[in-house]
């Protein structure tokens, strides 16, 4: 593997001193705590691979959000281990490093837009923080395959990984996966892992080890870490990631996929039937404990099949609320009453924004969380989420509402 094919010094030099980082801890355990979709899921396989090879003892802990209550019980149970955060937390490195507060050895390895920290105890490792878009070129998967590959070689097992977490995070959005992503995918193609489908304008990548193609893997990851995140589905995600997937998974995941398209359905129903709120720029509504036990990565999932639905103002911002759940399977019961806000935009206005022509979600959904005292985390222009306390939301609203009129102005 040569990564120093790209010119992009500096980020191979930090890629190479994080892997590093890994192979030279001496702690007695490792915890990962991951995010729950496709690319989360198939970050945890290669990390906890990788840990395996290097001797480290692991603990996976799947979360859907960076929260100080969740950082404060995974620290506070790991005194002295190492904590690495993947495909999350890229914002939160200040708020990780507070709540710390000494206590573990935290790396976050991320490629949502990021805020780098001068810590003793935390680093960031960002493509974002080099100026590459981790929304384009970078899948949290990519990234760590890489610095697991640069470790040991045996991990070139697992490039398919790479590629399902990209294609997961629909990096192959513009008809194939570009960059980092698109080196990791020649990787595999070249040890034989995987072959490339064009059909009409898009590629699409044949993954031998599941003898199925790369997007209906990562919609099954998907479905099991988010439809079935209460059960812990995302166990038998990372299990299937590095042993394939057996008849029963294949079949469970039929049935979630079935009670996820039922959850929408009502709730579609429910928003044509007056339980969208239509503000002067946005529209909103909440979804309370309707999708429960799904997670709540479930209404950005919504979101983003609504977007573009006849009863949808195509000029407004949509913004979806879901209470949190009070139960973290890997964690435990939490006394907190935390709502998420996952934000989308219909065609006409994802337009305006990328012409800069309106404000995008990445500047209006921290600055009305922070507004509330909420926590913004993994923002894009056209996509984004935070989670307020719950009460806080009509209040969300105004701040969201003021922000884009004082950018008109
Ligand atoms: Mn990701």
């Amino acid at each position: 593997m040569t990564v120093s094919s790209f010119l992009n010094h500096e980020f191979v030099a930090r890629l190479e001193q994080m892997g590093k980082m890994i192979t030279d801890y001496e702690g007695e355990r490792v915890v990962i705590a991951h995010h729950n979709d496709a690319d989360g899921i198939c970050s945890a396989a290669i990390l906890s691979k990788l840990c395996e090879i290097l001797g480290h003892r692991v603990e996976l802990i799947c979360i859907e959000k960076v929260h100080p209550a969740i950082v404060e019980v995974i620290h506070g149970r790991h005194e002295g281990c190492a904590v690495i955060y993947t495909d999350l937390a890229g914002l939160a490195a200040d708020m990780i490093e507070r709540v710390n507060a000494g206590r573990c050895k935290v790396m976050i390895i991320d490629h949502h837009p990021a805020k780098a920290i001068e810590s003793r105890d935390v680093t960031v490792f960002d493509p974002e923080l080099f100026g590459i878009s981790g929304d384009t070129f970078v899948s949290a998967s990519t990234l760590n395959y890489l610095l697991s590959a640069c470790i040991s070689e045996e991990m070139q097992r697992y490039a398919y990984l790479a590629v399902i977490g990209s294609v997961g995070d629909y990096h192959d959005r513009s008809g194939g996966v570009l960059g980092f992503d698109r080196f990791v995918l020649d990787e595999a193609i070249n040890l034989g892992q995987a072959r490339i489908k064009i059909e009409r304008f898009k590629e699409r990548y044949f993954i031998d080890f599941f003898d199925e193609f790369a997007d209906i893997v990562a919609e099954r990851l998907t479905a099991l870490g988010v439809v079935a995140y209460e059960a812990m589905g995302y166990r038998k995600g990372v299990k299937a990631c590095l042993e394939g997937f057996d008849e029963k998974t294949i079949d469970e995941v039929e049935r979630l996929e079935k009670v996820r398209d039922e959850k929408f359905e009502k709730a579609i129903l429910m928003l044509r039937n007056g339980g969208l709120n239509i503000e002067k720029y946005c529209q909103w509504f909440h979804l309370g404990d309707s999708f429960s036990p799904m997670g709540v990565k479930a209404v950005g999932e919504f979101c983003q099949k609504i977007k573009d639905m006849v009863f949808v103002k195509e000029d407004r911002y949509i913004l979806g609320f879901q209470n949190c759940p009070k139960d973290i399977p890997d964690l435990g019961e939490f006394k907190w009453n935390v709502v998420k806000l996952s934000g989308r935009v219909p065609i006409p206005l994802e337009r305006k924004i990328l012409n800069n022509e309106a404000p995008g979600l990445d500047v209006l959904i921290p600055a009305a969380s922070e507004a509330v005292g909420g926590i913004a985390d993994a923002t894009h222009r056209i996509a984004a989420a935070t989670l307020v306390d719950m009460g806080k939301e009509e209040e969300f609203i105004k701040v969201f509402e003021e922000k884009v009129e004082s950018f008109r102005h």
